[in-house]
């Protein structure tokens, strides 16, 4: 699995590459790749693991941040007992994102209330990251199979960020430079 020595920090010309798409049948590297990725947002969001690795906590990781310029993502969000439905349900969504690409998405904004962090970005930008509230995204599964899902707010969020990556965007391009607090009308603060 990754360790934080193996995230690779702004400034490296890797995440701002268009990454190439995924080949199928998926290569013994490129399934090492997921498990690896999705090893380390486990891990990553287990506090004791964590704090003795000095991991960063992520709930995203997409390839280009472990120097492999390749269009795949894993996302991990822990499920909050508040609203979900099924309470023994550990993550509100797991998914491995291969080649996706977002069909649709909503007119409607979302934003984190706290900004956006990046695990490739060792300093803290504060300000406002305007995201689409809910995206419809199709992509690939392991066994290279066409899929499309409909995700809103936070996940929605967590996907638009790690797709962003494939394209060697980074949070703080989006964030107003002249009012970085800066309100959109009618945006979901998540
Ligand atoms: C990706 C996210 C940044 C904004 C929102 C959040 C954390 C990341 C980056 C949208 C996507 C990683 C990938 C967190 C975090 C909430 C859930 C569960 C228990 C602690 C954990 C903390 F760690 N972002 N970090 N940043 N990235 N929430 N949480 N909690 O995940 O750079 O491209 O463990
Ligand atoms: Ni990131």
């Amino acid at each position: 699995m990754y360790m934080m020595r193996d995230i690779v920090r702004d400034g490296n010309p890797v995440l701002r590459k268009i990454a190439q798409p995924v080949q199928f049948p998926l290569s013994d590297a490129d399934k090492k790749l997921a498990s690896d990725m999705m090893e380390y947002l486990i891990k990553s969001q287990d506090p004791d693991f964590a704090q003795k690795h000095h991991l960063r906590a992520g709930v995203g990781l997409a390839a280009p941040q472990v120097g492999v310029s390749e269009q795949m993502a894993c996302v991990l969000v822990p499920a909050e007992d508040a609203d979900d439905a099924d309470k023994t349900k550990k993550y509100a969504l797991e998914l491995t994102l291969i080649n996706p690409v977002i069909i649709s998405n909503s007119i409607q904004k979302a934003q984190l209330f706290e900004g956006e962090g990046c695990l490739s970005v060792d300093k803290d930008i504060p300000g406002y990251v305007p995201r689409s509230a809910r995206i419809t995204v199709r992509y690939q599964d392991f066994d290279g199979n066409k899929q499309t899902i409909r995700v809103k707010n936070y996940p929605a969020i967590v996907c638009q960020h790690e797709i962003d990556h494939l394209h060697g965007h980074l949070f703080y391009d989006h964030i107003n430079k002249n009012d970085p607090f800066e309100k959109e009308p009618d945006v979901i603060i998540v």
